[in-house]
């Protein structure tokens, strides 16, 4: 394969790197040739448009390299060409990452104009509502026995009580464990392949397995060229029939990619449960497209509880203002979240830190930005 690559330092101190290259396979080895054993990958991207079709016209994968010993640093190549060099990639929202360095909650920070001012009766309750917040979470929270103290606190503090409520509870959740057996499952269009490939992407340059994908028909039409382009791309095995597939381990886990199921049609999810049993399918995740009405989503999760479904993935997590909708979910319904994702990229916009993820979208920007006196007036 005749690939267009360049391998230049990201920023000249940080010993990160930055090489776009057509294949894993061409990664790994330009990365061993170029940066030596102990450089480790830190970030994979796609290249050139979004989405798996745009994905597939032109394969190009942007990995970011970076190097973990004082020995091979002595051995680093100079950068190929006169470029400038680049700048780390954007793996994360600049919210996201401040949301996620701040796992200490009294770290959140509330930039209110004036954050000890006091509110009175349910003034806290009005303003969210007021903001978007979630109906049956607001409920939800105002039946916490600790309601009556957190309404009568000032907003920053309100706000922050609200958090480590929602925080303490979400970690409170029974974790399903995962396990070497994936099936990833949802609605038509929900996002379950785009979803896959972020794992896969993942699970091949960051935790360095080797995983295998499976894909179910399942009397329902799954064509999917895209996909079977990308597993060449980053160097997995596609299967179409369970009894070809190796031995599944640790090191090789099993994911499987299915049609979409539609909620009309309980006959689909109950045949589809009965293909998962017999494959041994352990993990199964529902993935739901985060920016749907929540009842549909309510009615999905129960739907996909009759196949035995154990974790939950959201997508189009990008195209919310405000998650404050997907709490009770995450909170009442008993699977283990998996994933947030954030874009059509298919090696990138993907988090496991869903705990971080919901927090950085449960108050709206303008909260933090009013102050509670100009509430007051109006
Ligand atoms: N904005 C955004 N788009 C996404 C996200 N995840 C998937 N998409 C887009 O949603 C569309 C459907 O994604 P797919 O991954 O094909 O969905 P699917 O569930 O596999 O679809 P079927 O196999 O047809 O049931 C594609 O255009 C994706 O690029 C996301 O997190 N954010
Ligand atoms: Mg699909």
């Amino acid at each position: 394969m005749s690939t267009e690559t360049n391998l230049q330092e990201a920023k000249p101190d940080s010993k990160k790197y930055r090489l776009v290259v057509k294949s894993a396979e061409e990664a790994v080895r330009l990365i061993k040739e170029k940066l030596g054993d102990h450089a480790k990958v830190v970030s994979v991207r796609q290249v050139g448009g979004e989405g798996l079709k745009r994905f597939i016209s032109s394969p190009k994968l942007e990995v970011i390299a970076e190097l973990s010993s004082p020995q091979s640093e002595a051995q680093l190549p100079l950068p190929e060409d006169n470029q400038p060099p680049l700048s780390p990639p954007e793996l994360t929202s600049p919210l996201t990452e401040a949301k996620e360095n701040h796992a200490e909650l009294e770290n959140v920070p509330l930039p209110l104009e004036n954050p000890t001012e006091d509110l009175s009766d349910d003034g806290i309750s009005d303003l969210l509502h007021k903001t978007g917040f979630d109906e049956s979470l607001l409920s939800q929270i105002k039946s916490w026995t600790n309601w009556s103290e957190i309404k009568e606190l000032s907003l920053a503090d309100a706000l922050k009580q609200i958090t480590i409520g929602l925080s303490d509870r979400y970690k409170s959740n029974t974790e399903v464990p995962l396990t070497n057996t994936v099936a990833l499952i949802g609605t038509p269009g929900s996002g379950k392949t785009t979803t896959l490939c972020k794992v896969l992407a993942n699970e091949v340059f960051i935790n360095k397995r080797v995983p295998m994908v499976l894909k179910i028909e399942n009397g329902v039409p799954n064509p999917d060229d895209s996909l079977r382009i990308f597993c060449e791309v980053i160097g997995v095995t596609l299967f179409r029939e369970a009894n070809k597939l190796p031995e599944i381990t640790d090191q090789t886990p099993l994911y499987v990619d299915l049609p979409g199921l539609s909620l009309g049609s309980v006959e689909d999810w109950s045949q589809t449960k009965d293909a998962l049993d017999h494959c041994g399918v352990q993990t199964r995740v529902l993935v739901i497209n985060g920016a749907y009405d929540a009842r549909v989503l309510h009615r999905s999760v129960q739907t996909a509880k009759h196949l035995g479904v154990t974790h939950l993935a959201i997508t189009h997590f990008d195209e919310l203002a405000n998650a404050t909708k997907l709490w009770p979910l995450i909170l009442n319904s008993g699977l283990t979240p998996f994933c947030v994702c954030n874009g059509q990229n298919v090696t990138g916009d993907f988090s496991k830190g869903v705990l971080n993820q919901m927090i950085s979208k449960t108050f709206p920007e303008e909260i933090y930005a009013k102050g509670f006196s100009s509430y007051q007036k109006r």
